[in-house]
């Protein structure tokens, strides 16, 4: 058969570098073929997301940037300063994590979605027209954030006005500066060329880019157990590759910007500028479990056991 698989990002942008590799072990491995949608050939997120459910789409890859209001618990990936910058603990967390791998699927599949995997895809950083140091400089400020409204919450703690739009729009909305600033890991602000139309990058520490890719819960469940297994080792050798194809690569990223544009404004915060985010992230996991109850608060504990243990070794 043919399985359409549809992404949110260029086709050499790292969602796109993962569905490569899957795309190749599946056909590799099987009679099947998969045709690849990178980002803008089917809509937006959301449209790829519907498409999905709707067994149109096979395959898809939805970061819970754009999953929050259908599965509200997903939204846990905006609790601030939860996750670890440290790659190997991050990969060490997306491979063993009882949360990731048991919990999160269940909920996914309410929604029709077999959750296959989620990894990350690097440190999240701000670029925005003016500097930096700490919510202060974000009073006023416009601030494009995925459509998720925990997210919102999270800027808005940090002092912001958080404004979400689908990724579309945000190149746009920073040249004629309807918004003034987005967040996005290095590689994304390198490729789509975001520095072009912002001064500033700051590394906040507040987060790391998570995406999930999935299948339609039907279209999967009536596959036999070969195909389901050799889907499940094409998406285990494709989440070995996007690890290790990331080596490095925040700060070749980084080095190519400041080759385009040497006049680029690149800040680390310290630990005592980055205090007063840190202290916004209280509030912010408190609305996450206003908005989750119960479920949300077993995954949320969940994960941090599993964090403290890919980050203790
Ligand atoms: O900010 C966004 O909307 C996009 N960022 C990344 C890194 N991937 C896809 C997503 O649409």
């Amino acid at each position: 058969d043919t399985w359409r698989y549809a992404f949110e990002e260029a086709i050499d942008e790292v969602q796109g570098v993962f569905a490569q590799k899957f795309k190749e072990e599946v056909e590799k491995n099987s009679d099947h073929t998969v045709q690849l949608f990178p980002y803008g050939t089917l809509g937006e997120s959301a449209d790829t997301m519907e498409q999905a459910q709707a067994g149109i789409l096979q395959f898809v890859d939805q970061s819970p940037g754009f999953t929050g209001s259908l599965i509200p618990e997903a939204q846990v990936f905006f609790v601030p300063y939860l996750l670890p910058q440290d790659t190997d603990a991050l990969a060490r967390f997306f491979r063993n994590s009882e949360a990731i791998n048991e919990m999160f699927p269940e909920l996914y599949a309410e929604q029709g979605l077999e959750l296959l995997t989620m990894f990350p895809e690097g440190e999240v950083v701000m670029t925005t027209k003016e500097p930096v140091t700490g919510p202060d400089d974000l009073d006023e400020v416009k601030f494009r954030v995925m459509t998720n409204p925990l997210l919102v919450e999270s800027y808005k703690a940090f002092g912001a006005t958080p404004t979400p739009l689908p990724w579309g729009e945000v190149y746009g909305g920073l040249q004629t500066n309807i918004i003034q600033g987005q967040e996005n890991p290095m590689f994304f602000v390198e490729s789509t060329k975001m520095y072009e139309v912002t001064d500033h990058i700051t590394f906040t520490g507040h987060n790391n880019f998570t995406t999930a890719v999935m299948a339609n819960k039907d279209f999967y469940d009536g596959l036999s157990e070969e195909d389901q297994q050799m889907i499940q080792d094409a998406i285990d050798v494709a989440f070995d590759h996007i690890i290790e194809y990331q080596e490095g690569l925040t700060e070749e990223a980084l080095d190519a910007i400041l080759e385009a544009k040497p006049e680029m404004n690149v800040t680390r915060l310290t630990e005592e500028q980055r205090q007063p985010f840190m202290d916004a992230a209280e509030s912010v996991e408190q609305q996450f479990l206003d908005m989750t109850g119960d479920s949300g608060a077993e995954i949320l504990e969940q994960m941090k056991e599993d964090l403290a243990e890919a980050t203790s070794d």
